[in-house]
């Protein structure tokens, strides 16, 4: 299996290695641009292996300055080494053998961040997925497990600190300005999960005791001067330790549990076995600087991040093909961590609503695929939306149909029989098939069907036979090659609600089975009967999101009100309300295109004001009741053919007739939401806040003149109240003199923190309208803007293209040209971060004509550049094809 090269690898081609690995001793004399790196490998031959099989080890980027076998050099004739390849022959037939090889390496000048690189004088390593073989020669990939050594050698000064995975075995002085210090890992572990840090870093330390008494030491580690800000991580990760005993029944398996903050990371965080290296964006946090967003992200990757150590490091993926195995099930368990730790519904539609905009369009669009791929060029362009959050509703589903029992049954089961193993998605759902006795083989579509299938329900009440009768059809769209698709099982929660708001409980069901409110939809076609059914009812669909759908179903704003009002599910009653909204704003497009006057339903908005002034519901709940559908989310329920303008034009009509209806209810709700006392992060208070700022937006909108967001600037205490106001001010009022000033304090205040001054970036790059590239551009000379660092740049540029649809959709296609040469120029540093960015064209075919057009030349522009990485080349070919 080679995978580096930008060939095409295929699940089909799998096979063990022909050697086994049995230990590693890595041994790092570290320096900025000359580090040596010498690996001891212990290997065998598996048995049946022919006795004049090779060694074949991967390789990336490398300088190899000595090559051993059993201590003594390797003869020229009986080696090669190529880009991506070192080729041993002439080996033992049947005993253990030692290959060492020596490697020198330059972390200085490591822009890709990938294998060991420096950051901040940090010297830091990132493996997963292929970065180990840019450290040395060696079988890097999942399946291969071995226990390692490491002995870390750097100069006392510059790295007082040297950190690696499992436990500190001892170090000591050198006498010659240098020391070492060395780390032991018991544990098995394929080479994604190594890591090394070493350099002068601050530290938060804590305890741990775990249920069976082994006593845990918890240390973060951050730049000096930064370790307050921490606090909230430990309280978290603490927090996640416990959860995971109680819940899932782990208990953590070393001494000591470590995590390092960095600034300059590809991606979120990354779960090192014992020493989890993190962006720092997801561990540093404190009220003046991170909003709650932030605290809510921190707490959910930190718990991702730990809850890995079993579900993706005790038990790893056997190859690439099976990621989801680890990232779709720690997604579905840090997303029911973060359930518990705050409002369960809340939580759910905020998921849900990170589906639907996220994954949804790049499961319609050229990049869609499986949450099992079957290929890849490069795997680093399948940590995707699809293999997260669609594995984890995948998970979600098989606890939704086997029920928390069986589930948990099921759970335990995997851990028992896979612990120490690297197994696919068959060994997973073969172990909840034994749990339960269900054959889950048309569940398993889940993983191998690309495309959000589409459920069309109709429905009839025959109120002589006090039936309802509910059609229901399902279809999974054609996407790049899977053109034909086979009906999947999908469970359906359901709920027939009545006139006066109870729910109807059916005497009889025929055509389908159902548990509690689930329905199986197993069939093309299926035909359900209720019986028992006092007076025409009205369906509510898909409760909780039980299945990740589009979902068509006639019903008009009555029935919808009816649901929002009294279903005993609190997501259906925002589900509801959402769909009145979206359908609103549909309207409110074409409207805008046909250059008709702007309407919106009265429904609507007596809709969304009735639960918005409901004290009943929790604050939280009330703002993403009013928080609307984005421009992007109206854009993929239209489908095709979209233009930006009119979207945008008609959501900001939509706004004006709730902000008009509701001056009073949003007026009353800034005042009586506000908090008095310091700041808390936890859900309650996070929950008044984003209500309050909720109403505020409406205010604001409904007002021309800035004062009440300059007021609230200037009153805010917390960063989530001040990045709100400096939102509402910059958006609404961009080119206003107070705006002007309120950027400039806003910069001033916070110029040395980088995490803020990437808000400052992302808040101007998302300012609506054709004049914000040319800000853009200008910002990206602004001293503070650095293009080496990839937070930087996704604030800046990425939040522009991901989130900015009608400044980057510009009519004239300049948004599209821009991006283009950004992406050129970030890929001769930093492929990873290039590619990503590229993926915000992934709905370019969805634009009207004249948009799509332009997209597509700047697209082919990307295509026909020279030397691109195998990152960019694989995202915009398979975007053209
Ligand atoms: N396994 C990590 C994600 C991750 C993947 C690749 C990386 O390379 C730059 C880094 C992190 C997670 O799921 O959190
Ligand atoms: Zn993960």
């Amino acid at each position: 299996m080679r995978t580096n090269t930008g060939q095409i690898v295929h699940l089909e081609d799998y096979r063990p290695t022909d050697f086994v690995l049995e230990r590693v001793d890595l041994t790092f004399e570290l320096d900025p641009r000359e580090t040596k790196v010498e690996a001891r490998l212990i290997f065998h031959r598996r048995e049946g292996v022919s006795p004049s099989a090779p060694l074949v080890l991967d390789g990336d980027e490398l300088t190899m300055t000595g090559l051993l076998l059993d201590q003594v050099d390797i003869p020229a004739a009986l080696y090669e080494a190529t880009d991506e390849a070192l080729i041993i022959r002439g080996l033992p037939e049947t005993a253990p053998f030692e290959i060492t090889i020596t490697t020198v390496l330059s972390p200085e000048t490591n822009t890709k961040l990938m294998g060991l690189y420096r950051t901040s004088n940090v010297y830091c390593t990132q493996c997963e997925a292929e970065g180990f073989r840019r450290i040395t020669y060696f079988p890097d990939r999942p399946d291969v497990l071995a226990v390692y050594t490491v002995n870390i050698i750097a100069d006392k000064a510059a790295a007082p600190l040297l950190l690696s995975n499992g436990n500190y075995l001892g170090g000591a002085d050198m006498g010659d300005g240098r020391h070492f210090a060395s780390w032991f890992d018991p544990h098995p572990k394929p080479s994604y999960l190594f890591a090394l840090v070493a350099g002068d870093l601050g530290v938060v330390e804590d305890r741990f005791t775990t249920a069976s008494g082994r006593e845990v030491a918890l240390k973060i580690y951050v730049e000096h001067g930064k370790e307050p800000r921490a606090a909230y991580a430990m309280d978290a990760l603490k927090r996640a330790m416990k959860w995971d005993e109680e819940v899932f029944g782990r208990e953590y398996d070393l001494d000591i549990f470590m995590i390092v903050a960095v600034s300059d990371f590809n991606m979120g965080a990354m779960e090192n076995k014992g020493l989890n290296v993190f962006n720092d964006k997801y561990v540093l946090a404190d009220p003046e600087t991170a909003t709650d967003t932030d605290y809510a992200n921190i707490e959910a990757i930190i718990a991702h991040e730990y809850f890995h150590n079993w579900t993706g490091n005790r038990i790893t993926c056997r190859d690439w093909f099976q990621l989801c195995l680890k990232e779709g099930l720690t997604v579905y368990r840090d997303h029911e961590f973060s359930a518990d730790m705050r409002s369960r519904t809340v939580k759910r539609i905020a998921e849900v609503r990170h589906l639907k905009s996220e994954q949804f369009p790049e499961d319609a669009g050229p990049l869609a695929h499986p949450v099992r791929p079957t290929k890849y060029r490069e795997i680093n362009n399948f940590y995707t939306t699809t293999v997260y959050e669609k594995g984890s509703e995948v998970t979600r589903m098989i606890a939704t149909i086997l029920g928390r029992d069986l589930f948990k049954k099921g759970m335990d089961l995997y851990f028992e029989r896979h612990d120490g193993q690297a197994v696919t998605i068959e060994d997973f759902v073969a172990c909840f098939e034994a749990a339960s006795g269900r054959d889950l083989a048309q569940f398993s579509l889940w993983y191998h069907q690309a495309g959000t299938p589409l459920v069309t329900a109709s429905g009839s009440y025959d109120a002589g036979k006090q039936t309802y009768t509910l059609s229901l059809e399902q279809s999974v769209p054609p996407t790049p090659e899977q053109s034909a698709k086979a009906p999947m099982h999908i469970p359906l929660r359901l709920g027939l609600l009545l006139e006066d708001g109870t729910e109807a409980t059916p005497t009889a069901v025929s055509g389908a089975d159902i548990t509690g409110d689930v329905l199986h939809l197993t069939e093309r076609k299926q035909t359900v009967v209720f019986s028992g059914i006092p007076s025409r009812p009205v369906p509510s669909f898909n409760r909780g999101f039980s299945a990740p759908i589009n979902l068509h179903f006639e019903q008009g704003a009555r029935d919808r009100a009816l649901i929002a009002r009294h279903e005993t599910d609190l997501f259906a009653r925002w589900q509801a309300l959402n769909t009145m909204a979206l359908d609103n704003l549909v309207k409110a497009a074409a409207e805008a295109r046909r250059g008709q006057p702007l309407t919106c339903d009265d429904a609507l908005i007596d809709g969304l004001l009735a639960a918005a002034a409901e004290d009943r519901l929790e604050p939280a709940f009330r703002s993403q009741v009013l928080s609307l559908p984005s421009e992007a989310d109206i854009a993929r329920e239209i489908g095709s053919n979209n233009d930006p303008d009119a979207i945008q034009a008609g959501r900001q009509a939509v706004l004006a007739a709730i902000a008009a209806a509701g001056s009073n209810t949003f007026a009353q709700l800034v005042d009586r939401m506000s908090l008095s006392g310091p700041f808390r992060p936890d859900a309650e208070s996070a929950g008044r806040r984003a209500l309050r700022n909720a109403a505020l937006s409406y205010v604001v909108y409904a007002d021309d003149r800035p004062e009440k967001a300059t007021n609230a600037f200037r009153a805010a205490n917390n960063m989530t109240d001040l990045s709100h106001a400096l939102t509402l001010l910059a958006h609404r009022f961009p080119d206003a003199d107070e705006t002007v000033d309120a950027l400039a304090s806003f910069k001033k205040r916070f110029a040395d923190n980088a995490l803020v001054i990437d808000k400052w970036f992302a808040i101007q790059a998302t300012i609506p309208g054709a004049a914000t590239l040319d800000r853009v551009r200008a910002l990206m000379s602004d001293p503070l803007f650095n293009a080496n660092n990839p937070n930087r740049v996704r604030s800046l540029v990425g939040t522009f293209a991901f989130a900015n649809a009608t400044g980057f959709n510009r009519a004239d296609g300049e948004g599209y040209r821009f991006l283009a040469h950004q992406i050129l120029d970030i890929d001769a540093r930093n492929p990873q971060l290039a590619a990503r960015i590229l993926t915000s064209m992934r709905s370019w075919r969805s634009l009207e004509k004249v948009r799509s057009g332009h997209a597509r030349s700047a697209l082919e522009g990307i295509a026909g550049a020279a030397n691109l990485s195998a990152d960019v080349s694989d995202i915009v070919e398979r975007m053209l094809k």
